[in-house]
């Protein structure tokens, strides 16, 4: 069944794509849901700056008065950086957000859903969601990785979110035929920090073998999307042995807290940030900067 949700593209970003420029697609659950404000719009910002820097046209997405918007203004992105009211959308969310008119913020799955629709191949966040720790009892697993097994975008990553289960999100991965590329790197990253320990099935170093990796998929007809996952900066990072110490206290107190559902990976990044006294924020937002710039180059290598 052909998809047919109402889409609002911004012009720009319609041109580009008519054109066959360069065009990068971008996150909202991050900003609504994942930092705090102000840093959370500055980021949004500067996100979308580095994207043009690099070549190509941002196209930020999120839902807004019955209809999926592909590409916002500063009020639009002010609005979900600040507003309570604000859904965090996944798959099974997008209709009841349309119709009801909400606001609502894309996670990676819902982003990936909306980015193929308007006929973008490159997208940039921070980490994906994955396999939950305790999961085994819990069954908390994201649907990210299923749009990943299913829809046709690369998602360009620091990996997954390490208050994840790694080893468990990496194995799911592989049963659901997702191809996982590290960047730059054998071992495939844990957001805040550069290794997670385990190797990554495949690598690239440079932006134009992703491009021909991503170029083949698509000729040679294989459904669904890839993750390529991209070490943050070392200057930047912040060492898997140094996190695990605050991630342990952060799922320790979750679990006392009770929490559940969608409300979990927001609690943890915000527990995180407490802990970390604010560390963990400004590592999270040069993984995104970075990662917003090689999706640039990808897609840019993608058009030449
Ligand atoms: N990466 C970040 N911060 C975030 C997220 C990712 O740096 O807030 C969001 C993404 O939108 C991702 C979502 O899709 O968290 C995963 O949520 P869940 O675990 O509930 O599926
Ligand atoms: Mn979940």
């Amino acid at each position: 069944m052909k998809l047919v949700l109402p889409l609002r593209v911004r012009d720009e970003i319609r041109d580009a794509l008519a054109a066959k420029r360069p065009v990068v697609a971008l996150e909202t659950t991050i900003l609504s849901h994942g930092m705090p404000y102000p840093r959370n719009l500055e980021t949004a910002r500067a996100v979308e700056a580095i994207v043009r820097d690099a070549g190509a046209v941002p196209a930020t997405i999120a839902v807004f008065d019955g209809a999926i918007s592909v590409g916002l203004d500063d009020e639009q992105l002010a609005r979900l950086a600040t507003a309570r009211d604000v859904m965090k959308l996944s798959r099974a969310d997008l209709p009841y957000a349309i119709a009801e008119r909400r606001v609502g913020a894309t996670t990676v799955a819902a982003t990936m859903i909306c980015a193929h629709l308007a006929g973008i191949e490159v997208f940039a966040t921070g980490g994906i969601g994955g396999v939950h720790r305790g999961a085994e009892t819990s069954f908390d697993v994201s649907a990210d990785l299923h749009e990943l097994a299913r829809t046709p975008v690369a998602v360009v990553c620091a990996g997954a979110k390490a208050l994840l289960d790694v080893p468990k999100t990496l194995e799911v991965l592989e049963t659901l035929g997702v191809p996982v590329i590290a960047y730059g790197s054998d071992d495939f990253p844990a957001f805040w920090s550069r290794s997670s320990g385990l190797r990554a099935p495949l690598r690239y170093d440079d932006a134009a073998g992703v491009a021909r990796f991503i170029r083949t998929a698509r000729a040679t007809g294989m459904t669904g999307g890839a993750l390529v996952a991209q070490p943050n900066t070392y200057e930047a990072e912040i060492p898997r042995a140094e996190m695990e110490t605050v991630i342990a206290r952060a799922l320790d107190e979750a679990a006392r807290e009770g929490v559940t559902g969608k409300a979990v990976t927001p609690w943890l990044l915000d527990r995180i940030y407490h802990l970390t006294a604010g560390r963990s924020l400004e590592s999270n937002i040069a993984l995104v900067c970075n990662n917003a710039r090689l999706a640039a180059e990808i897609a840019v290598a993608l058009g030449a």
